[in-house]
């Protein structure tokens, strides 16, 4: 073996070795267990990977590796998200076509990739963009379709000016286009919805049975925003020209039990214009005040908090609970699309109506005692002055009527009888609206008739295909840049043969990632998305691995089309992705998020030339705890490189013969690494290492078997050197096709231990004990030690306690 460690040159070599094998073929055959672990897989931007984005696809390079030495039938490979405004965007700047963009970015990722020494299955690689696998994408849309799940909607929408296009309330940070940061506006635009709402008991019901992160599934159920309480109709009485009753609003509230609190009825401005609209005679006050409200919300965040404003309509509502006629107020706190759009206003329970009756004068009425320091007969003056933190809790009922002293969750039910409400769920997760207004996406397949309507594209003639064209800059007219291709948009119409125009929005990005996984489990069919045979043996995914950001958009979006999937037969699994781990960041050298901006960019192909690839992996994955962000530093780097060295070294020793002194520390690591794999906490699998290393570096002569374990274990993290050094012993075969190392369970334990002696409860001495010895052996031996006979000779021993392996303590 040459002396030298050389890592260009042992890289270089296995790589290319490793692909002319195809040792990462992966094959159903067989009956062994499978374990299907995947990557959220990158969309390949124009500046390459930092050494940032290869975190997480390190350590399911390792978790497969390990998996397959354990004796699984592993799945784990790679493709590329990459329609999408990113890539778009970076073809307009540069004034390259987005396909060639693509295509280029997507080379030098796989490049990249390739030089770190990934086991990825290249033969099964996707490309979202591609059509033969978005034929797919559409024809699940089509599905969709066909089963009332895509609507059309001309609703006002989320629409980004600088973008130029519409989206969804996931596509928002703060109210702000997630993408480019700008103040999102309301616009009315013809938009396809997908209903994710339907599935919103399901998505949240199914969290329970996922090895998830707490913290992702506790974002989920927030974003789904499940919500239980009632609905009732208020009367709407001396409407200008209307005739009293003729007019309802429902309301929503999630305190029935208030109900006899209801001081004033309150709607959004969108609301009040709508109204207007049908007919209400608003005073030219009442109407500015509604225009200049809707232009406020228009440009405000989504989730700031505005001063309180509204204005009395005239209009009056009568409590269903007893009748009082009670004002109706535009307040801009109401949001217009969530519930009904009205609500009805307890101030004396509610912070926000609170704060409104405060100001405008309106009735405060408690209807709840909570405890606390609320007293019957106080005043609502002193009321609303001592109002405090027991506003908003259950308690005991009060000028309430017949359900006065009764408990709130009883009289919840109560109420709703009483005042023929409806018991109500309801959800913040919004419809997703799906199209966007964009070149660089996959075409909606459907057709515009006059005759027949919409119509969706016959499944024979998918995919409808991306057409080539010379401008796919946005237009923002809420027309997608394919509007202007007639020789695309103009087409028969598969029903009746006449004159129609092909729907010209196209899929948002997310589209592509919703079902990818299935995907990948049989690449290149043609027939089906998937084999159902090949489905039923790989899915569901048992181990995902990618970044937090992606816990309300990608995550729930998938999980929606999967339920959809399952839902009409095409999946066998309610769920996709069994168990998920979240990588954390690598920050540049100044604790800075890694960013061309910052200029604190390590690129991974330098740190790969200059110490190899699996000096570059054992660093990453021993930074620190896998979910831990922290900042890259090029000392610690060189304490990995010098790692990786030693184990080179350690070669030099290996020998025929030879034992190991620590047989204990020898057996304990395999165990230790194994459940640490197994775990994800690979900072502690190299930590291991390297206690087993010092222990072996001090030994004369190294048993070639030791040897062999130790480089057998290291090689999911480090596979390049390992299997060098795995040859150099004279084997044939690759390491990383070997079975994964046992240990010996006696031999977990040492056998001897060393205990303290106490006398008195002071220590006067310690003594090395044989394991198996009784407690009276060891008495004997512990009082025959010099140091200890000082203190006991010539006492009685009144008392003896003994810890075994750690103590023994008598009392004279
Ligand atoms: C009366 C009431 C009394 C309420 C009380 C709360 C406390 P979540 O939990 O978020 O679902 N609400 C209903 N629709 C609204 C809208 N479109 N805009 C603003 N607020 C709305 O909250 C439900 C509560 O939020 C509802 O219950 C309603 O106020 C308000 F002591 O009704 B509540
Ligand atoms: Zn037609």
């Amino acid at each position: 073996m040459a002396q030298e460690y050389n890592h260009l040159s042992i890289e270089k070599k296995w790589r290319e070795k490793w692909a002319k094998e195809k040792i990462y073929k992966t094959t159903e055959l067989g009956d062994k267990p499978k374990a299907y672990i995947l990557d959220m897989f990158p969309y390949p931007s124009g500046v390459g990977l930092h050494v940032g984005h290869p975190k997480g696809y390190i350590a399911t390079d390792i978790y497969s590796r390990f998996k397959h030495m354990n004796g699984f039938n592993v799945l784990h490979p790679m493709g590329w998200d990459a329609f999408g405004l990113p890539a778009e965007e970076y073809a307009i700047k540069n004034k390259i076509h987005p396909r060639v963009a693509v295509e280029q970015n997507i080379k030098r990722y796989k490049e990249q990739l390739e030089i770190l020494g990934f086991n990825y299955d290249w033969e099964r690689e996707i490309d979202t963009t591609d059509p033969k696998y978005y034929k797919w994408t559409q024809w699940i849309f089509l599905q969709m379709f066909k089963d009332g799940l895509a609507f059309e909607s001309h609703e006002p929408i989320n629409w980004c000016p600088s973008c130029k296009t519409g989206l969804a309330n996931e596509d928002l940070e703060g109210g702000k286009c997630e993408r480019c940061g700008s103040i999102v506006e309301k616009r009315p635009i013809r938009q396809w919805v997908l209903k994710i709402t339907d599935y919103a008991e399901d998505l949240l019901a199914d969290l329970k049975d996922l090895a998830w992160p707490e913290s992702i599934k506790e974002s989920q159920r927030n974003w789904i925003g499940k919500s239980e309480g009632a609905e009732f109709d208020f009367e709407l009485v001396d409407i200008p020209g209307q005739p009293d009753g003729k007019h309802k609003v429902k309301v929503f509230t999630t305190r029935p039990d208030t109900l006899f609190g209801a001081t004033f009825v309150a709607i959004s401005a969108a609301r009040a214009k709508l109204w207007l609209d049908i007919g209400w005679k608003a005073s030219e006050e009442i109407k500015k005040f509604i225009e200049k409200t809707l232009a406020k919300e228009a440009v405000r965040a989504l989730n700031e908090v505005p001063e309180k404003e509204g204005m009395f309509t005239g209009i009056y509502a009568k409590n269903p609970a007893n009748r009082e006629k009670i004002p109706v107020w535009i307040a801009n706190y109401v949001l217009s699309d969530y519930g009904s759009g009205v609500i009805m206003a307890v101030p004396a329970h509610d912070e926000r109506d609170f704060e409104f009756a405060k100001k405008f004068s309106i009735e405060i009425r408690p209807v709840v005692l909570s405890g606390g320091s609320v007293q019957i007969g106080w005043t609502m003056e002193k009321y609303a002055e001592e109002w405090n933190d027991h506003y908003a809790k259950n308690g005991k009922l009060w000028n309430s009527g017949e359900f006065t002293g009764m408990e709130s969750e009883e009289a919840k039910k109560e109420i709703i009888k009483f005042a023929k409400g409806k018991e109500k769920i309801q959800y913040k997760l919004k419809d997703w609206v799906f199209s966007r207004q964009r070149y660089w996406g996959e075409p909606i397949p459907l057709i515009h008739c006059k005759k027949c309507g919409v119509v969706p594209v016959p499944e024979k003639d998918l995919p409808v295909e991306l057409p080539d064209v010379k401008y796919y800059e946005p237009t923002g007219t809420g027309e997608s840049p394919l509007a202007n291709i007639s020789e695309w948009v103009n087409v028969k119409c598969p029903k009746c043969g006449g004159e129609a125009k092909r729907e010209t929005n196209t899929m948002p990005q997310w589209a592509g990632s919703c079902w990818y996984y299935l995907r990948y489990m049989d690449p290149k069919n043609d027939k089906a998305l998937v084999d159902p045979k090949k489905e039923k043996h790989w899915a569901p995914v048992d181990m995902y691995v990618g970044g937090t950001e992606h816990a309300t958009r990608h995550l729930i979006y998938a999980r929606f089309w999967h339920k959809f999937l399952y839902k009409i037969g095409a999946v066998s699994t309610k769920e996709p992705f069994i168990a998920l781990r979240n990588q954390g960041l690598i920050m540049g050298t100044d604790g800075r998020k890694m960013s061309k901006r910052f200029g604190n960019v390590v690129n991974p192909d330098d740190i790969v030339a200059q110490f190899g690839a699996d000096t570059m992996r054992v660093y990453e994955m021993f930074m620190g705890p896998f979910e831990a962000s922290i900042s890259w530093s090029t000392d610690n780097l060189v304490g990995s490189r010098r790692f990786v060295e030693r184990v080179w070294n350690l070669a030099q020793k290996v020998s025929k013969e030879g034992t190991v002194s620590d047989e204990t520390l020898f057996n304990r690591t395999v165990k230790q690494v194994t459940e640490d794999i197994e775990n994800f906490r690979f900072n502690t699998v190299i930590s291991d290492m390297m206690i087993l290393l010092n222990s072996l570096e001090k030994e004369e002569k190294i048993p070639q078997a030791i040897f062999e374990t130790f480089i057998t274990l290291l090689s999911p993290v480090a596979p390049h050197i390992t299997e060098e050094l795995w040859q150099a012993l004279g084997y044939q075969t690759s390491i990383h096709l070997q079975p994964w190392p046992t240990f010996d369970v006696a031999k977990l334990v040492s056998e001897t231990a060393t205990i303290a002696v106490q006398v008195n409860g002071k220590i006067r001495g310690e003594c090395t004990v044989s394991n198996t010895a009784t407690e009276d052996e060891i008495k004997t031996q512990a009082l025959s030690l010099e140091s200890v006979k000082k203190w006991t000779e010539g006492k009685e021993i009144k008392k003896t306690i003994f810890i075994k392996g750690k103590l023994i303590s008598f009392v004279v």
